[in-house]
């Protein structure tokens, strides 16, 4: 089964309208208002579809977020059975601070087919397109990875870019590809970007590697299906998420997931940008209009766009 194709530009209309209501708040220095102002136009959007839709990666738990939470039904309910993953705003630092690189994200599959990872950290290991099938691996060191790809791609580590959020956490790892001559690209946020780099034309990014957030893993995970890439990863759990990962109905909590242990089916990604970055150009506010530049994905029907809309105010 596929998702029905008029849904995409549905969806896109969702993360612009979003991204729109971010971009109200770029520079003011207010993480919450800017989140809650995309969740609001992102939610208002989902309920004029003609959708069965269930949030799967969300806001938070119910109890503590008031809209867009796990579990929350969106859509007229008349429509396709479909599960959402929605990141309203991913990079809220970005937008307070008028830095580039944010955007609204979203990706849909059908029901059931979305791994419903909890709010917690995640380890995560992505290469790009045309390389041997489970060529790198989480439990393989920081060393092997790097020549296995180097390997695959005929070329030496000092050839290669590793993307990695720029956090303590990453130390080893970090002065490790640098030993190895490996050319990094650290990020301060936004690994859902930072995981697209790999199989984004535009981009030297070889390899996404480190800890970032679960329910972002997924989103990048969306894109990668469309695109073809891999992705590897592993939850994160302290003691209290363990026991909020079980009764999410996680059994190994040390389960390396792959691509399709995250996504199955078919899928449809989107990404607005709000502020201007390296992916796309960010929210473009006239008097009478805005613009937005959407990265918009459909796996089942070939579709890769990076569109340009226009919308009336
Ligand atoms: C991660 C990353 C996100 O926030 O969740 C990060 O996946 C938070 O990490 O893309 P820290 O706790 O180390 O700050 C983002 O960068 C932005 O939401």
């Amino acid at each position: 089964m596929s998702i029905k194709s008029e849904y995409l530009k549905l969806f896109i209309n969702a993360t612009e309208k979003a991204a729109y209501g971010a971009s109200k708040f770029i520079g003011k220095n207010d993480k919450i208002a800017a989140d809650q102002a995309a969740v609001d136009f992102m939610r208002n959007e989902f309920n004029k579809i003609d959708m069965d839709g269930k949030i799967v990666i969300g806001e938070g738990e119910m109890d503590e977020a008031p809209m867009l939470y796990i579990g929350e039904r969106v859509g007229t309910s008349k429509g396709q059975k479909l599960d959402l993953a929605v990141d309203p705003l991913e990079g809220t630092n970005f937008v307070a601070k008028n830095l580039p690189n944010s955007f609204s994200v979203l990706a849909v599959a059908e029901h059931n087919n979305l791994f419903f990872a909890p709010d917690t950290y995640m380890e995560k290991i992505a290469i790009g397109t045309n390389l041997p099938e489970n060529l790198v691996d989480l439990d393989y060191s920081v060393e092997k990875n790097i020549s296995l790809l180097a390997d695959a791609k005929k070329t030496t580590p000092d050839k290669l870019t590793v993307c990695i959020l720029d956090r303590p956490r990453h130390q080893n790892t970090i002065s490790t590809l640098k030993d190895m001559k490996v050319n990094l690209k650290l990020i301060t946020d936004g690994d859902v970007s930072g995981v697209i780099y790999v199989v984004d034309k535009k981009f030297p990014v070889d390899m996404y590697m480190g800890i970032g957030g679960g329910p972002e893993g997924v989103l990048a995970a969306a894109a990668l299906r469309c695109h073809g890439g891999q992705i590897q990863t592993r939850l994160v759990l302290n003691e209290e998420e363990s026991i909020r990962a079980k009764k999410m109905g996680i059994t190994d909590l040390k389960k390396k997931y792959n691509l399709e242990d995250m996504i199955k089916g078919d899928v449809m990604f989107c990404a607005t940008a709000i502020t201007n970055g390296d992916l796309a150009p960010g929210i473009n506010d006239q008097k009478d209009f805005f613009e937005a530049t959407t990265i918009a994905l459909h796996k089942n029907n070939n579709i890769n766009l990076l569109l340009k809309n226009k919308h009336k105010k």
